[in-house]
């Protein structure tokens, strides 16, 4: 076939069974029934543009999780949605002088278009999308549930500020200092923001990662619990001098405090103003400045040279009473632990660096170290015997951790304490296309929440300029919106006008989706209990920390709420690699996008499926260069030219059929199963061409009669339809079966035809041969002889046995009497 018809002809047949899908309703979630239910998730989508090559990739291979899930049997939940507030609609808007709806409504029905097109078998009745009012109204409800119990609040705070996009940012929205949107070098803010706090979740969300040792990539695993960051150490408090109050230092090892020869403290913090002597402020205001743009990662890189300020003050050692010197600088973290660090040069790097480049003492305290930090310039290892180090010489670490701990709670200088890196979570955003904060801020009452039966709080009808005022938020300067009566007293009161952070209205939507339309909560919890959690996630590692641990951590707190009875929403993850060209990321900046549409309209949606599976392991990335997707086309159409070659009627019995191409598709299938469920689509998918070509060998061999000829091209369309739905719908109507083959069964293995070792087995009468049947070498006495009986049972009619002899595997003989 000549491209040109090829392309043709995969449109046509891409629209019929569409609508063909769309009659049948073919994978509408049930629910009702007796059936074990599973549910199998995508991330969803955002509605940027129409679905590309990255969607393509991870839909294909949820689809397949979907598909061989309905094939086998269970009631599947597998539900669409969008994703569908966030700023690019709103930079559209501007650009284009519209609402910000306009833009996203027009593509995500693009992208709906292209779903179907695409073949994903998506529940439609489930559709949502975050934007909608009725979805938001629930957003801001939980919200307010979460404020409820303390989990959200307003706290002023130093924020990552874009000057450009007028927002704040997540550190992770920031790569090399610079706005991950428009490159804008970052600054910092001091803001009133929300904030969720997750950090008090932060056990649970360790603790609860056990559950998902088995269904979950490790590496995923592991970079929660970094992100989460548990360390266990201790809190001192250092007197200082001319001071009322402290500085306390969060250090993970109190035993070596007889080292600590300086405090050092965040340059950024407010305690290194308040700190500050008057002589040292215009020097460390002009530092401030220098090192207020490095992001956490820059701050925390290895070898970088130190660079800091004396601050001109001295803090005295808890149990020495010697005076250390404190100084400033960016190597310390404003919002980690204190602020504040004991530096012990001896034993820690970064302290060495920054007493060598100042010129502070070093104090060795843990033996075992033949050469002296100062002198090599690299710290010593903390391990081994302690000297200089007064009560704690001859202890052991444990030991002397224990004993200083208590040493200091007996002060009341410190106390024991654990750390974590995780953050409360920024919710706040100074945009408008997200979902409106429900609270309204009184000057007699403070924050008053609106309403529930108030809800939702909907965006105003703002376009084009309207979103891009100078210097406030949209919504700030939206005066009607604002301007309302405080629904505590009734005065003149104004609206929050922060919007929520996009991870807010993905942090539920998995929920949501067993009752798309529910109207008296979130979601209904009888439908919730049907589902959940969710059996399978799929989707890219870029979410493996934000968006999944945020989802988790609501779902926690759903369950405290006493709504669901579960703790982890997702009980497996998978999670795709990237599509690539050339060996670099597609990008649009980058001129080298692979457009799907057309690697559709050229190849046909199965050939792009099939070769999105049968790249590699899902995990690997796929380099669109490296495959062939004219190649799946190839061989999905000769797929299909075997249908066309099947020759004996539907529901032929496939026994009498040869028995060598009979035990290539039990085997096939055998395999195919278990590399499904392992998610080696790849594999599977070479298995199938085997089959095909086995198939191929045995028509030209004997002619398309046969019946094992039916079973394998049947067993090849059911299989083929995890992949390439189209062509197996296709096959499947020339094999004469009705519509859909992807509720046609998974094929039942035959397990004497997957034995790799078999032996003919021949069956006598009386001592005389009259069948022969292939059998395991290792089959049972029983088992052999039950099978002979079924293979024989229209020979023997009405004939008696009166013995059996039986010699696993290779012989069975009745002995017949004549019926009386
Ligand atoms: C003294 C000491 C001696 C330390 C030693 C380490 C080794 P993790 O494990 O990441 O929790 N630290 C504390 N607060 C900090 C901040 N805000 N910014 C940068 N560093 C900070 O690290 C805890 C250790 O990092 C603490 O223990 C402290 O240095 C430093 F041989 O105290 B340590
Ligand atoms: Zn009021």
């Amino acid at each position: 076939m000549s491209d040109m018809t090829r392309a043709d002809n995969a449109a046509s047949i891409q629209s019929k069974w569409q609508k063909v899908w769309e009659e049948l309703d073919v994978f509408a979630a049930d629910g009702t029934g007796e059936r074990e239910r599973r549910y199998v998730l995508d991330m969803f989508a955002y509605p940027s543009g129409d679905l590309h090559m990255g969607h393509a990739e991870a839909f294909a291979l949820g689809d397949a999780v979907a598909r061989y899930w309905v094939q086998r049997g269970y009631d599947v939940l597998h539900p669409v949605g969008w994703d569908s507030f966030g700023l690019p609609a709103e930079n559209a808007a501007i650009k284009r002088n519209l609402h910000p709806a306009d833009w996203t409504y027009a593509n995500i029905d693009t992208q709906a278009e292209s779903f179907k097109r695409y073949g994903v078998a998506f529940d439609w009745s489930t559709r949502l999308h975050t934007s909608d009012p009725e979805y938001y109204r629930w957003t801001q409800w939980l919200f307010l549930r979460f404020r409820e119990r303390g989990l959200a609040y307003r706290q002023a705070s130093l924020v990552n500020w874009c000057p450009s996009d007028q927002t704040v940012l997540a550190n992770e929205q920031i790569i090399d200092g610079a706005c991950e949107r428009c490159g804008t070098a970052v600054t910092k803010r001091d803001l009133t923001q929300w904030f969720f706090r997750i950090t008090a979740y932060a056990d649970r969300l360790l603790d609860d990662m056990e559950q998902l040792r088995d269904g979950w990539p490790d590496r995923v695993l592991t970079m929660q619990q970094n992100w989460i960051g548990r360390s266990q150490g201790a809190h001192i408090d250092f007197m200082i001098d001319g001071r009322e109050a402290p500085v306390r230092v969060f250090t993970t090892r109190p035993d070596t405090v007889f080292g600590a020869t300086f405090l050092v403290v965040a340059a950024d913090s407010a305690l290194a103003g308040e700190l500050c002597a008057p002589e040292r402020r215009a020097e460390l205001d002009v530092y401030r400045e220098r090192t207020a743009p490095l992001s956490d990662i820059d701050r925390l890189t290895a070898g970088r040279a130190k660079t800091g300020v004396d601050l001109g003050c001295y803090a005295i050692h808890p149990f020495t009473g010697e005076r250390l010197p404190i100084w400033a600088s960016d190597y310390v973290l404003a919002n980690y632990g204190s602020g504040a660090v004991m530096a012990v040069p001896a034993h820690d790097q970064r302290d060495l660096d920054f007493a060598l480049a100042f010129g502070l003492p070093v104090q060795t305290v843990v033996a075992g170290v033949d050469e002296d930090p100062a002198a090599t310039g690299t710290a010593a290892p903390a391990e081994g015997q302690y000297v200089g180090s007064g009560f704690l010489n001859g202890l052991d670490r444990d030991t002397a951790t224990k004993r200083v701990v208590a040493e200091l709670e007996r002060n009341g200088q410190g106390e024991a304490g654990v750390q974590y890196r995780l953050r409360d979570w920024l919710v706040s955003r100074q945009r408008f296309w997200g979902c409106p904060i429900p609270i309204v801020h009184c000057p007699d009452c403070g924050e008053v929440p609106v309403p529930d039966e108030e809800l939702p709080v909907r965006l105003p009808d703002l376009r084009g300029g309207d979103l891009a005022p100078a210097g406030v938020s949209p919504l700030a300067a939206a005066e009607e919106w604002v301007n309302v009566p405080c629904p505590g007293c009734g005065g003149p009161a104004k609206r929050d006008t922060d919007t929520m952070d996009t991870f807010v209205d993905s942090s539920w939507y998995f929920l949501r989706y067993c009752s798309p339309n529910y109207t008296d909560g979130p979601f209904d919890a009888a439908a919730v209990r049907k589902w959940l959690p969710v059996a399978q996630y799929v989707g890219g590692v870029e979410h493996a920390i934000l968006h999944l641990l945020y989802a988790r951590f609501f779902t926690k707190v759903i369950q405290d709420l006493g709504l669901i009875d579960f703790s982890e929403p997702f009980l497996a993850l998978l999670n795709q690699g990237q599509v690539l060209l050339n060996g670099s990321a597609m990008s649009k900046s980058k001129g080298n996008m692979v457009d799907l549409g057309s690697q559709i309209a050229e190849f046909g949606v199965d050939a792009v499926r099939l070769t999105m599976v049968f790249a590699g392991p899902p995990e690997d990335d796929i380099d669109w260069a490296d495959v062939s997707p004219a190649g799946s086309a190839r061989f999905l159409a000769r797929a299909l030219r075997l249908a066309e070659d099947v020759h004996s009627a539907p529901g032929t019995a496939a026994q009498a059929g040869d028995i060598a191409l009979r035990r290539s598709t039990h085997q096939v299938i055998a395999q195919v199963t278990d590399l499904v469920e392992a998610h080696r689509f790849n594999v599977a998918v070479a298995r199938i061409m085997e089959l095909v070509n086995a198939t191929r060998k045995r028509i030209d061999a004997s002619g398309s009669e046969d019946p094992a000829v039916r079973e394998a091209v049947e067993a090849v369309a059911v299989m083929l339809s995890l992949f390439a739905p189209y062509t197996a719908e296709e096959m499947w109507e020339r094999l004469g079966h009705s519509p859909s083959v992807a509720r046609a069964g998974w094929p039942e293995v035959d397990p004497r035809l997957t034995v790799e070792e078999s032996v003919t087995c021949v069956i006598q009468f009386n001592g005389k041969v009259q069948h022969r049947l292939e059998v395991s070498t290792d089959i049972g006495e029983e088992e052999l002889v039950s099978a002979a009986r079924n293979a024989v049972a229209q020979l023997l009619g009405e004939q008696q046995i009166v013995r059996t002899v039986a010699r696993p595997p290779r012989l069975v003989n009745f002995v017949l009497g004549s019926a009386k």
